[in-house]
């Protein structure tokens, strides 16, 4: 951290990665989570490093959605409990969701030490560790393990940095899964009936202001906001904004 100048203009970025760093020595991170933090940073500098309107709309639908949910469930991995803990909290905190921690590379060791990253920061409850778990059928990673009282029996799922295949599982498990992915081309990004297409370092503040100025809605308001977004023309427009980009860095050499 000493060694990143006050002044270095990619100095945010760079204490991110500390950040990631720190948590793969204290195993809260896998060492894949550092791989797929840097594919995610390629996008997001794409994005130019901010939330844009695709994503905006998409965390409209998707905290109507939460908002709206009878049994809705956060998925945490080690990337998301390594960079935005108290925001998931806080989320949860607001609309009523369980935690459950969901892991690619799944091992006792980080379990525990993500459960406890999550208690420190203010969880109650913490799912998918010792409590009763079961299986998400035609999954065969170990992903595939999930709460009984969590994931299982939701009725929506907040999920991140996710690999396609549960995505696709959960789905037609008639679920709905709201993703927060930067890369619009991903299988999660596809399969999501809701695509946040951001980074959740920004992407879960900015739910929590949404879902505080949403809940002042009646139920028509929120199925009203629902029925109005459209993923695949949200997907599309990040497209568009990427290739955008692309003509306006060949313009600027
Ligand atoms: O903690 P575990 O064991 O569950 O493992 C988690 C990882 C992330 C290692 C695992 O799920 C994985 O390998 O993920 P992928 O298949 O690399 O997918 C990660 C996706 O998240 C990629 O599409 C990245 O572009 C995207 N991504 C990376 N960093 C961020 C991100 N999306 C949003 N915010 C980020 N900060």
């Amino acid at each position: 951290r000493d060694l990143i100048p006050i002044n270095h203009p990619r100095r945010e970025s760079l204490l991110i990665r500390e950040k990631l760093v720190e948590a793969l020595k204290d195993n809260v991170l896998t060492p894949s989570g550092l791989i797929a933090h840097g594919r995610g940073e390629c996008f997001d500098y794409l994005f130019g490093e901010k939330t844009q309107d695709f994503a905006k709309k998409a965390i409209e639908a998707a905290s109507a959605t939460l908002l709206l949910a009878k049994n809705p469930v956060i998925s945490v991995n080690g990337n998301m409990a390594a960079l935005v803990p108290k925001e998931l909290i806080e989320l949860a905190n607001l609309i009523n969701a369980k935690l459950e921690i969901n892991l690619f590379y799944r091992s006792e060791e980080r379990l525990k030490a993500i459960k406890n990253v999550l208690i420190k920061n203010g969880a109650k409850e913490v799912l998918g560790v010792d409590d009763e778990l079961t299986t998400i059928p035609e999954l065969f990673s170990e992903r595939r393990k999930v709460s009984k009282n969590g994931i299982f029996i939701a009725d929506v799922v907040l999920l991140a940095l996710e690999d396609g295949d549960r995505t696709e599982a959960l789905v037609k498990m008639n679920k709905k899964v709201i993703a927060i992915d930067l890369n619009p081309l991903s299988r999660t990004s596809k399969a999501a009936n809701i695509t946040i297409v951001d980074n959740i370092i920004r992407a879960i503040p900015l739910m929590i202001q949404k879902v505080n100025e949403l809940k002042n809605y009646n139920t028509g308001q929120l199925r009203e906001i629902i029925e109005n977004y459209d993923n695949k023309k949200i997907i599309l427009d990040s497209l568009k904004f990427i290739s955008g980009r692309f003509q306006e860095f060949s313009l600027s050499l």
